[in-house]
């Protein structure tokens, strides 16, 4: 399902770069070797990077004051797995897509499960929403899902859920996410212990029906669409009930989801710590859940997170497997080039984090000399990675310039002749 014309414009713009790529990377191995760091070990941690991209951000996103539709934006879950084969097939590093349901539920699941097998992608995690209203729906989630003070929207909730497990195992997903906006707007509204213990009461039901080799992640987010209380709102609520349900519950951190300044890569050495580090929706913010582009706007902070994730894996840290996806919303850009560049922007934070001479490190952390080990991860983090970056694309079969071979394609253009313009609300996220 790649589009050829994509290929071709690669390929071609490729055989001009090329030349200037090799020179780059020369350079850039003569300057790493003289830091007694090999470029092609680099590169092989390049092409090896895995991330996810979400089906429900192909299309425009949009926030509540409006939803501008760009034309040519997929309109069904076919549509979305086919531009996200594009960006697979341009960058190479983002062979999984993550799903949510109800948005991504065909009449026939049978045409799911081919249309993703044609696609080249794998289902790495489902997505489960119990936080807007289905047309057909008994109960409304309006005061809550999971943690609703009714038993019967409880249930509602928890077998919403199991189907989705269901899909998740015929699918061979390899783990659900549970994200829920349950909590109150107003001081007294929500029994707060009541309210965390029914959260906890539902999951382990959701738990019990866990699949085989599926993982069930817990995302934790501070406010929004509850701006008083969030029953899920931090890392610590999201661990001590993922400690509860056992050891295939884990927690998520949407990079997002904390209030500015908290420092996110310590919460991600604690799950580490605590191995209960089940993933990331890789996204950046400025104010609130922003979901903007990752790396566009913290890119140092990205750095720190993959810092910590390195030196964990270096470490052989029992039972680290974190899964990567990104979460994001994309309102002003193409879909498919931030999709591209911000899968880009997570594995430069993962090549420059190995770049990092933890020996150093270790030694100015012992020794308390704070300046030298800021600069010590400083020198990683502003060591220019791009020829590494390009050349993993190019040996991988993708594109050195992803955003101009995508471009030149003439892609999303020939989309916006074959696919209807969408009304402003499609994928109501
Ligand atoms: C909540 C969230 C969650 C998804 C939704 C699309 O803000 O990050 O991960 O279900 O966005
Ligand atoms: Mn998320």
């Amino acid at each position: 399902m790649i589009d050829s014309t994509i290929t071709a414009r690669a390929a071609e713009h490729n055989l001009e770069r090329l030349p200037a790529l090799e020179e780059d990377y020369g350079h850039l191995g003569r300057q790493l070797a003289r830091r007694g760091i090999a470029i092609d070990q680099l590169l092989e941690r390049a092409l090896r990077f895995r991330v996810a991209v979400p089906s429900w951000a192909m299309g425009s996103g949009g926030t509540r004051f409006g939803r501008f539709p760009i034309a040519g934006e997929p309109r069904v879950v076919f549509e979305r797995l086919e531009d996200a084969a594009q960006v697979s097939a341009l960058i190479r590093v983002t062979d999984g897509v993550s799903l949510h349901f109800p948005w991504d539920l065909p009449e026939r699941h049978a045409d799911l499960k081919s249309a993703i097998a044609a696609s080249g992608l794998q289902v790495d995690s489902t997505n489960s929403n119990t936080f807007q209203d289905q047309p057909d729906q008994c109960h409304s989630y309006r005061f809550g899902s999971l943690t609703h003070t009714d038993a019967a929207v409880r249930r509602q909730a928890i077998e919403h859920n199991t189907q989705c497990l269901g899909l998740a195992e015929y699918l061979g997903a390899r783990a659900h996410t549970v994200w829920i906006g349950d909590g109150g707007n107003f001081p007294g509204q929500v029994h707060a212990r009541r309210a965390f213990e029914r959260y906890v009461d539902s999951l382990r039901q959701i738990y019990a029906r866990l699949p085989d080799g599926c993982r069930l992640f817990l995302e934790h987010k501070l406010f929004e669409p509850a701006f008083y209380s969030t029953v899920v709102n931090d890392w610590g609520t999201s661990y001590v009930a993922a400690k509860e349900l056992g050891d295939r519950a884990y927690c998520l951190v949407d990079l997002g989801h904390h209030a500015p300044n908290v420092n996110v890569e310590q919460i991600v050495a604690r799950l580490i710590h605590l191995q209960k580090l089940g993933g990331f929706h890789f996204n950046d913010s400025c104010c609130g859940d922003d979901d903007l582009d990752a790396g566009s706007i913290k890119p140092f902070q990205l750095f720190l997170i993959f810092n910590e994730l390195v030196d964990a894996d270096r470490e052989g840290v029992v039972g680290f497997d974190p899964a990567f996806m990104l979460d994001q919303s994309h309102n002003v850009t193409d879909p498919i080039e931030s999709l591209m560049t911000s899968a880009i922007e997570l594995v430069r934070a993962f090549v420059q984090a190995h770049a990092v001479d933890r020996e150093a490190l270790a030694h100015y952390q012992a020794t308390n000399d704070a300046a030298m080990a800021l600069q010590t991860l400083k020198q990683a983090f502003t060591t220019d990675v791009s020829p590494i970056l390009g050349m993993a694309r190019y040996r991988a079969g993708g594109a050195i310039d992803p955003v101009a071979a995508y471009r030149a394609s003439g892609y999303r253009r020939r989309k916006a002749a074959e696919r209807p313009a969408v009304a402003a609300r499609a994928v109501p996220i």
